[in-house]
Parts: C-alpha cells; sequence; structure tokens
C-alpha cells in the first residue's frame, strides 16, 4: 500500500484526520468519452483495470456485464494481494497493454508526475495511452450512456426518467453504506469507528425497510444504484462484519437486504464478476494496519444462490 507524489512512489497506510476519521480522497483523472470529444465512444478503444477484490472496480465490471460491454471493452484484474508495491499483475494475468509490472507504472505512464492514490478501476484510452477515469461512479455512468450503441443489452442502468433519483440513491449510500465500511474499518480512534457504525446501521435499518415494499433501490427496475448497493453488501458478512468491525448486525440478519443481494447475485452475468477468494483476500491479507498477521479467515460460509423470492414484488 503506498502513494505517488510527483512520479515517485511512498510506502505507507492511510492517516486518518485528526479526529481518527477516515478521509478518502477524491480520484484525479476525471476525463469523459463522449460523441466527440477527446475520447470518443468507440469499441474496442477502451479497457478496465479492476480488482475482483473492489467494490468499487465491481461495479464497473457489473455494469459491463450487464450491458453486454464485454467484446466492445477489454478487462484485465490485478492481483489481490496488495504489499508495498500497492496494486500489481499477477504472473497468470499480466497487464496485456504495456506490460507493467505494477498498476503504479500505468499511472506513470499517464502523468510522469503523478500525485496521489493508485486506485482500481483504472478506464484506459488504448489509442492515446491515457488515463481517462478512475472514479468508479463516472465510469459506470459513461459505460452505460456513451458506449449504448456498443451495448448488447439495451436496458440502460441509468435509463433518462430515472436518472435523478439514481443520483440521489447514489449520493445517499455513498457516505454511510459504500464509504460507511471503510469509514468504520479504517477509524483511528473509538468516537470515529462509533460514528460510522452508527451511521451505517442506521442507514441499513431505512434501507431494509424501502427493500420490503419494492424489488430494487429505486423501484422495479435494477439501476446502478442496485449495483453500488450491491457491491457493498456483498462483502458485508465475508470481510466487513469481522475486518471492519462492522458487527452490531450481519446481512443475514436483514431478510430485505438479505434477499436483495441474492436477486442481484443471481442476475444473469452478475456471479462472473463475484470472486469471494479474491475479496477475503484481498482485505485480510493486504490491509496490515487492520489485520497484521495477514490471517485470511476459513469462513464464513454464504449461500448467495439461495432462492430469495423476489419476483414477487
Ligand atoms: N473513488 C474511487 C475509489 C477507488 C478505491 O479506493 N479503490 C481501492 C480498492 S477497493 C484502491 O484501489 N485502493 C488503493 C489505495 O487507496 O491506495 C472509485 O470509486 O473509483
Amino acid at each position: 500500500m503506498g502513494w505517488m507524489q510527483d512520479g515517485a512512489w511512498h510506502v505507507g497506510w492511510y492517516q486518518p484526520d485528526k479526529d481518527g476519521a477516515f478521509q478518502r480522497p477524491p480520484a484525479k483523472f476525471r476525463g469523459r468519452i463522449s460523441a466527440d470529444g477527446e475520447f470518443r465512444a468507440e469499441a474496442g478503444r477502451y479497457h478496465l483495470y479492476v480488482s475482483y477484490a473492489c467494490p468499487w472496480a465491481q461495479r464497473t465490471l457489473i455494469t459491463r456485464a450487464l450491458r453486454g460491454l464485454s467484446d466492445a471493452i477489454s478487462v484485465t484484474a490485478v492481483d489481490p494481494k496488495m504489499g508495498d508495491d500497492g496494486w500489481v499483475f499477477a504472473p497468470d494475468e499480466p497487464d496485456p497493454l504495456l506490460g507493467a509490472p505494477r498498476l503504479q507504472d500505468v499511472y506513470r505512464r499517464a502523468r510522469a508526475d503523478y500525485t496521489g492514490r493508485v486506485t482500481v478501476p483504472v478506464l484506459w484510452d488504448k489509442r492515446t495511452n491515457t488515463l481517462v477515469n478512475n472514479e468508479s461512479r463516472e465510469i459506470m455512468r459513461m459505460l452505460d450512456t456513451e458506449l449504448n450503441a456498443f451495448a448488447r443489452s439495451p436496458r440502460s442502468l441509468a435509463p433518462p426518467h430515472l436518472r435523478a433519483k439514481i443520483d440521489e440513491t447514489l449520493d445517499a449510500i455513498y457516505q454511510p453504506i459504500n464509504n460507511g465500511v471503510y469509514r468504520a474499518g479504517f477509524a483511528g480512534k473509538q468516537e470515529a469507528y462509533e460514528r460510522a457504525c452508527r451511521e451505517l446501521f442506521a442507514a441499513l435499518d431505512r434501507w431494509e425497510q424501502v427493500l420490503g415494499k419494492q424489488r430494487y433501490m429505486c423501484g422495479a427496475a435494477l439501476t446502478e444504484a442496485d449495483v453500488a448497493m450491491f457491491t457493498t453488501l456483498l462483502r458485508f458478512d465475508l470481510v466487513y462484519y469481522g475486518h471492519f468491525k462492522c458487527n452490531l448486525r450481519r446481512l443475514q440478519d436483514y431478510p430485505n437486504l438479505w434477499g436483495f443481494v441474492r436477486d442481484v447475485y443471481q442476475t444473469d452475468g452478475v456471479a462472473d464478476t463475484c470472486r469471494f477468494d479474491h475479496i477475503k483476500t484481498h482485505y485480510y491479507w493486504s490491509q496490515t494496519t487492520v489485520n497484521p498477521h495477514r490471517i485470511v479467515p476459513l469462513g464464513p460460509a454464504i449461500d448467495f444462490g439461495a432462492p430469495h423470492d423476489r419476483q414477487r414484488f
């Protein structure tokens, strides 16, 4: 784990702020694919660097799968073990574009004097050999809307009539839930942990009610908001409950949230993006400030394939 300062790599972990709170720095590459701009919408031009362990990266993998964009966008997954060099490529899945040994080399190729974190997902432009965007929410939206012409599935995850509601939902779940588990897990002081943990469970309690009345986060259709909720909840009992101390309740103690996760998991194309070995290995092995002996637990065994009955809505 580390970060780059003027193109040079520094080993080190996130430092909490003076109150012990985890602060996630904003992503630095915010380019956009569009019909007529610098990054034209074209099939075969873009590549995703992802980690199967990462909930933010999995958002982009699910969008690619559900929209039928696998022929239009290529993908490489990094090794789940993130040590002193940050994300690296495994021998069995080398970087096919630049032959880079580490993801930091990919960032350096895009900007030699880059300062910031080296995160996944990365949307890479093969034509100009540069990094377009490293913010998952923006990548999800670009794949869905700007590459729509190349999508084999016609069902948008951000249809115009629902977009305001989707954006409002993505905003609402980001701080308490998606980032909330990290705020609890990476807190440096008791108060900061408790605040994050209480906000997280208060938000889960609210969404448990909502998902008792409708199938998906924004109503009857599966959207980006479901993708974003799903990738956090998928990891909940596997890692956040134990490793990040989000343990007031298990996900499986929430009948509607648990049914929702099984429902999305069983949607065509989604299970292929779920690698439980990568998820557990990444968090428990890599995050040595939280788990210094790198011991990866054997359990829990969770049956994501169990029937869910959410078609009733
Ligand atoms: N805002 C980014 C966050 C991405 C992110 O933090 N990814 C994690 C993996 S789950 C990462 O690559 N961390 C490495 C680091 O922070 O150094 C997004 O949503 O795309």
